[in-house]
C-alpha cells in the first residue's frame, strides 16, 4: 500500500486512516472545550498510553475502575480521531483527552477556554527507536524500511504527525502561562509517584498518599503489560502483529544506543538541535549528554 492508501493529509501532516477520517477531523475542529476539561499532548510514541493510564484515576480520587474496565482508546481518547465523537457522552466531567496535534491546529473553542494541558516529551532518538517498531507491527503504517531510512523520514517529518521538532516547538511556545505543564518521559521513568505527585498539584486534586502509591503501582510498565485494557491485546493481530513486537514494548529510556550508529546519531543531533535554535529548554537528555 502506498501513503495515499495509509494516510489522511490535514495541513501537511499525516494522518493514520485507520484512525482519522475527513468527519473525525471535522468534529475536532468543531469540538467546545469545557473549562474543567483537561488535555494531555504527545507527539506519538512519547508516553500517550501512559498517561491515558495516569489521569482517570487522578481526577476521580484514586479509584482505578474505569483503567481496568475501558480500553485506553475510549478512556480517554484522541480528539482528533474518529473514537472521540462516539464516546463523548460517555465522559464524566472532568473530561480527559489526548491529542497528537500541534498547537496551533487546535479547535478554536480551545484558545477561549480555560482548560489545562499537560505536554509530554520524550528523547526523540528513543521517540524514533519506538516509532520503527510500532511502524514494523502496525500494518495501518507504512513499511520502515531499515532504520537508517526511517531515522531519515523522521527527520525530514515524513512520518504522522510530521516533525518532532515542530511539535514540540509548537507547544513550547503556546503561551498558555500557568494552563499548560511539561512533563517528560525520562521524568516519568525516573520518579513516577514524584510526577503523579506534581500532576495531580497542577489539576488541583488532593489524593491521599495512599491513592498516589496505588495509582503509581498501578501505571508501572509491568502492571500496564498485564492490564488489557491498556496493552493493545484486544486490538487483532492482523492490526498489531505481537509476533514482530508488542505495543508496550521495553518502556525505557536510551534504548536509542541499541539502535544508533555514532554516525547517524551525530547527523541526528545536528539536525535536531539546528531545528531547536531559539526555543529556551532544556531537556533531561541534553543535561545528561543523551542518556
Ligand atoms: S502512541 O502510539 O502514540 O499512543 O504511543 P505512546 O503510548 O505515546 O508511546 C508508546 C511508548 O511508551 C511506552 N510506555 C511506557 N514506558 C514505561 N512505562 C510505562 N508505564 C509505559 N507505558 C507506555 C511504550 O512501551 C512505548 O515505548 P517503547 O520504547 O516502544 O517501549
Amino acid at each position: 500500500m502506498d501513503n495515499n492508501d495509509l494516510y489522511l493529509t490535514y495541513h501537511g501532516l499525516l494522518l493514520p486512516k485507520i484512525s482519522h477520517s475527513v468527519e473525525s477531523i471535522s468534529y475536532f475542529e468543531k469540538f467546545e472545550f469545557k473549562d474543567d476539561d483537561v488535555i494531555a499532548v504527545t507527539y506519538p510514541k512519547s508516553g500517550t498510553t501512559w498517561i491515558q493510564e495516569i489521569l482517570p484515576p487522578i481526577l476521580n480520587g484514586g479509584d482505578l475502575t474505569p483503567v481496568l474496565t475501558i480500553p485506553n482508546w475510549d478512556r480517554v481518547p484522541w480528539l482528533e480521531e474518529t473514537r472521540a465523537a462516539l464516546n463523548m457522552d460517555k465522559l464524566s466531567s472532568p473530561r480527559a483527552f489526548v491529542s497528537h496535534m500541534p498547537y496551533h491546529l487546535m479547535p478554536r473553542s480551545f484558545f477561549s477556554s480555560k482548560a489545562k494541558v499537560i505536554y509530554i516529551a520524550r528523547n526523540p532518538k528513543d521517540v524514533m527507536v519506538s516509532s520503527y517498531h510500532f511502524h514494523q507491527m502496525a500494518s495501518f503504517l507504512h513499511d520502515p524500511g531499515t532504520f537508517e531510512n526511517f531515522v531519515d523520514s523522521f527527520l525530514a517529518g515524513q512520518v504522522m504527525f510530521g516533525k518532532w521538532t515542530d511539535h514540540v516547538k509548537s507547544w513550547r511556545n503556546s503561551n498558555l502561562g500557568d494552563g499548560i505543564l511539561y512533563v517528560t518521559y525520562e521524568e516519568l521513568i525516573e520518579d513516577l509517584h514524584g510526577v503523579v505527585e506534581r500532576i495531580a498539584g497542577f489539576l488541583g486534586r488532593q489524593l491521599s498518599e495512599e491513592s498516589l502509591k496505588r495509582v503509581t503501582e498501578h501505571a508501572e510498565f509491568k502492571n500496564m503489560k498485564d492490564n488489557t485494557m491498556s496493552n493493545y491485546s484486544l486490538v487483532p493481530v492482523e492490526v498489531m502483529d505481537k509476533n514482530k513486537t508488542h505495543f508496550l514494548r521495553k518502556g525505557i529510556a536510551g534504548d536509542w544506543k541499541n539502535h544508533f550508529s555514532a554516525e547517524l546519531e551525530v547527523k541526528c543531533n545536528a539536525s535536531i538541535s539546528e531545528e531547536l535554535q531559539g526555543i529556551d529548554v532544556k531537556f533531561p537528555w541534553d543535561k545528561k549528554l543523551n542518556k
